[in-house]
C-alpha cells in the first residue's frame, strides 16, 4: 500500500514536467535549419529512451508523437510521422520484471496511440480501439505496464496503423534475455560491442509534383531501391507496374481513410503519402485496393547503401558506404525487427564475391543461425529456412525470413576473408502474395566490412548448439503444449447472450475484402469514424470469449492464396504444428518451445497453437486492467485488418 501511494505522488509531481518536457522536444526537435540526420548511421546502434526513475526496476520516460524532418540519406528528407523526432523512435531498454511508465503525448494532427506489440501488459495499455479513446491531437495517455518475458518487441500506433507506422511510427522495445549474461561469459553468444540493432521497414516519399514515377522501382544506379540496375527481382524487365505507383500515391494523394482528397493537390516533395485503403476501395469513384510495398526499404530510419551486383555475384558498392566494422573470426548477433507495414523481408548473408568463403559450402552465402527473437532466446541455435518437416519454407537454409511485425534475434561468424572486403545482408523477394512474388527488388540491408584480419576463427556456432538449455544456465522454455486445452465460452448463452463463435478454428477469407469468416464487419480502430468511448464498439460474430487462466487450443485457418502475418495481442504463443489444409496432412511440428505474438500463415493451412491466458498486475494507476479485457487479433498486415482480417479475443474473469 505504502508502494501505491509513492507511486502516486510521484506521477503528481511528474505533471508538469510532462508538460516541459514536452514543448522542450518539441522545440529542440523542430528548430533549426537543416534537418535532423535520422536515428543512426545504419551501423546498428540507436539512441536509447532517457529513463527519468530512480526507484528500482522501473523504467519511466515520456514519448511525443510529432512530425519531424528525417534524413534518409542519398539526398532523400522526409516529413515522417516520428517518437520525439527521430525515426526509429528511441529504443526502450528493459530487464523481465521491470515496471514501465510512459507518459505519451500527441502532437501530430491525427488521433494516436501507442500499442507495445507482444507484450503481456495489463489491458488498459494495449493501445488499441478496444481498449483506450483514441488520444487526439495536444491530449495525453500515461501507460503502464510490467514486462514478465524477455524478447524483441517494438512499439507504433493502434489506432488506424497503416500510415503512421509507413511514415515512421515506430520505436524498439528490447527485455535482455536472463540467461544472455552467462551465456555471453561463456562465449555460446557474441558480446554487447557485437550485437547489432537492425530495424527494417520501408516507405514512399514524393518527388516534386510531376516528377514522380509511374513505374514503382525506377532503374538508378546510385540509389539501392531502383530496379534493374541493382539486381532486379526475379522478374526479366523488373517489377514496374506493380500498383500504385508514387505518381498514385503523390499526385493523387488519398486521405488518411484512404479517400480521394478533393480537390486534388498534390503531395510536396518530401511527403510520405497515405496508403490506407478506404473501406469502399475498388468501387466507382473510390481508389483501387491494392497498397504495394514501399520504394524505399529502411533499416534504423536510413536507406542502405547500394550496392551493384546481386547476392549470388555481388557488385561494387556506392561511395562513401555506411558499413557496420567487424574482424574475420568474430560472431555478429542481429536483433532484427520489422515495422514495414506490408513487405515481407527475406534476408540472405554474402561473402564478398560470388567464390564461397564459409568452409564445406558451395555456394557463397553465410548462414544466419537464430538464436531467439520474439520470446527471448531459443532454448538450443535453429537454421531456419529450406524445407521444415515437409514443408517447403520458400527461402533457403540459412537465410531468414521475416514476416511484417516479426523479429529474430541472429547470430553468424565472420568467415576468412581478406583486409577490406564487405559481406552484404540483403532481402530478397519473397512469394508472399497470391500470385506468388511480391515482385520487389533485390536490395541491401546491411554492409559489414572487414577491417582486421585474424587468423583464427574465435566465435564457433552450430544448429543444435544448446543455449537456454546450456548447463550453465539451465532454464529451458516451458511448454504449454501439454495437457488438455480448455473450450472457449460459449457467449449464446451469457445473460444477457453476447455475439460471438465458440469454435476454436479462426478462418482467414478474401473473398470480397481480407476478413474472418467473411465477415468484415469488425473495424474498431481503422474505420471512418472509431466509435467513442471505446467501451461501444460492439462485439462481432467472430469474436472469441474465454476465462482467464484458461489453456486454449486455437487453430488459424489461412483460406487464402497468400501468407498473413498472424498477431494475437495480449498473450503470447507456442506454436504446435501446421496443416496442409487441403489434405489435413501435418506438414511441420514445432519440436521445441518457444513463445511469438507474430506467427506467418502459409496459403491454405492451418496453424495450431496454445496459448495460456496468464492474469497479470492490473495498472499502477488505475483499478482496471490485468488480463481481463477485450484483445485484438488480426492480420499484421495493417490494410488487411483494417478491411476486416481482425477480431478479439474477450478475456472475463
Ligand atoms: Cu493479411
Amino acid at each position: 500500500m505504502a508502494m501505491k501511494w509513492r507511486r502516486r505522488q510521484k506521477l503528481i509531481y511528474l505533471a508538469p514536467l510532462v508538460l516541459s518536457v514536452t514543448i522542450l522536444l518539441a522545440a529542440i526537435l523542430t528548430l533549426g535549419g537543416s534537418p535532423p540526420q535520422a536515428a543512426d548511421d545504419s551501423k546498428g546502434n540507436l539512441p536509447t529512451a532517457f529513463n527519468v526513475s530512480h526507484a528500482k526496476n522501473t523504467f519511466e520516460t515520456f514519448l511525443v508523437a510529432m512530425e519531424a524532418q528525417v534524413d534518409l540519406g542519398n539526398g532523400v528528407v522526409a516529413t515522417a510521422f516520428t517518437f520525439n523526432g527521430i525515426v526509429p523512435g528511441p529504443t526502450i531498454n528493459l530487464k523481465v520484471g521491470d515496471k514501465v511508465v510512459v507518459h505519451f503525448t500527441n502532437h501530430l494532427s491525427i488521433p494516436m496511440s501507442i500499442h507495445w506489440h507482444g507484450v503481456e501488459l495489463t489491458n488498459r495499455s494495449d493501445g488499441t480501439g478496444i481498449t483506450q479513446d483514441p488520444v487526439p491531437t495536444g491530449g495525453t495517455y500515461v501507460y503502464d505496464f510490467i514486462v514478465p518475458r524477455p524478447g524483441i518487441f517494438f512499439f507504433h500506433s493502434r489506432i488506424r496503423p497503416t500510415n503512421p507506422e509507413f511514415k515512421g511510427f515506430y520505436g524498439m522495445l528490447i527485455v535482455e534475455d536472463p540467461t544472455a549474461k552467462k551465456l555471453i561469459e561463456k562465449k555460446v553468444l557474441p558480446d554487447k560491442e557485437h550485437t547489432k540493432l537492425l530495424v527494417l521497414g520501408d516507405t514512399t516519399v514524393c518527388k516534386t509534383q510531376g516528377s514522380n514515377d509511374t513505374a514503382t522501382f525506377p532503374a538508378d544506379p546510385n540509389v539501392p531501391w531502383a530496379g534493374n540496375a541493382n539486381g532486379a527481382g526475379p522478374f526479366p524487365g523488373g517489377p514496374a507496374g506493380n500498383p500504385p505507383s508514387p505518381k498514385d500515391l503523390c499526385e493523387t494523394p488519398r486521405d488518411e481513410h484512404g479517400h480521394f482528397v478533393n480537390p486534388v493537390v498534390a503531395l510536396p516533395a518530401g511527403a510520405i503519402p497515405n496508403i490506407q485503403p478506404s473501406t469502399n476501395c475498388g468501387s466507382a469513384g473510390e481508389p483501387t485496393c491494392p497498397v504495394g510495398e514501399g520504394q524505399l526499404v529502411k533499416v534504423n530510419g536510413r536507406v542502405p547503401t547500394a550496392r551493384g551486383g546481386r547476392p549470388e555475384d555481388p557488385g561494387a558498392l556506392a561511395a562513401n558506404p555506411r558499413v557496420i566494422n567487424v574482424k574475420t573470426g568474430e560472431g555478429i548477433r542481429l536483433q532484427v525487427g520489422s515495422a514495414a507495414t506490408i513487405r515481407y523481408f527475406r534476408l540472405r548473408l554474402t561473402c564478398p564475391t560470388s567464390a564461397p568463403c564459409v568452409p564445406g559450402r558451395v555456394d557463397n552465402m553465410i548462414p544466419l543461425y537464430r538464436v531467439g527473437g520474439q520470446g527471448g532466446l531459443l532454448d538450443n541455435v535453429r537454421l531456419e529456412g529450406g524445407t521444415q518437416g515437409t514443408l517447403n519454407t520458400d527461402y533457403l537454409e540459412g537465410e531468414i525470413l521475416i514476416p511484417v511485425a516479426a523479429r529474430e534475434d541472429l547470430v553468424f561468424v565472420v568467415p576468412q576473408v581478406g583486409l577490406g572486403d564487405v559481406l552484404t545482408l540483403w532481402t530478397l523477394d519473397f512469394k508472399r502474395t497470391g500470385q506468388g512474388f511480391a515482385k520487389l527488388p533485390t536490395v541491401p540491408v546491411a554492409h559489414f566490412k572487414i577491417v582486421e584480419v585474424k587468423d583464427h576463427p574465435k566465435f564457433a556456432i552450430n544448429a543444435g548448439d544448446p543455449l537456454r538449455t546450456h548447463p550453465a544456465v539451465n532454464s529451458p522454455i516451458a511448454s504449454i503444449k501439454g495437457g488438455a486445452p480448455d473450450a472457449l465460452l460459449d457467449s449464446s448463452l451469457f445473460q444477457p447472450p453476447q455475439p460471438g463463435n465458440p469454435s476454436s478454428t479462426i478462418r482467414l477469407t478474401a473473398g470480397v475484402k481480407p476478413s474472418i469468416n467473411d465477415d468484415t464487419n469488425f473495424i474498431f480502430d481503422e474505420g471512418p469514424t472509431p466509435p467513442t468511448p471505446y467501451t461501444d464498439v460492439p462485439h462481432v460474430a467472430e469474436s472469441r470469449w474465454a476465462a482467464v487462466g484458461d489453456l486454449l487450443e486455437l487453430t488459424i485457418f489461412n483460406d487464402t492464396n497468400a501468407h498473413h502475418p498472424w498477431h494475437p495481442h495480449g498473450f503470447s504463443i507456442q506454436p504446435v504444428k501446421i496443416i496442409d489444409a487441403a489434405t489435413s496432412t501435418t506438414v511441420l511440428t514445432f519440436g521445441y518451445n518457444e513463445f511469438v505474438d507474430v506467427a506467418d500463415l502459409p496459403p491454405h493451412s492451418k496453424l495450431v497453437y496454445r496459448v495460456l491466458l496468464e492474469d497479470r498486475p492490473f495498472s499502477f494507476i488505475s483499478p482496471t486492467g490485468g488480463a481481463v479485457g477485450r484483445w485484438a487479433m488480426h492480420c499484421h498486415i495493417f490494410f488487411h485488418a483494417a478491411l476486416g482480417m481482425i477480431t478479439e479475443l474477450v478475456a472475463t474473469q
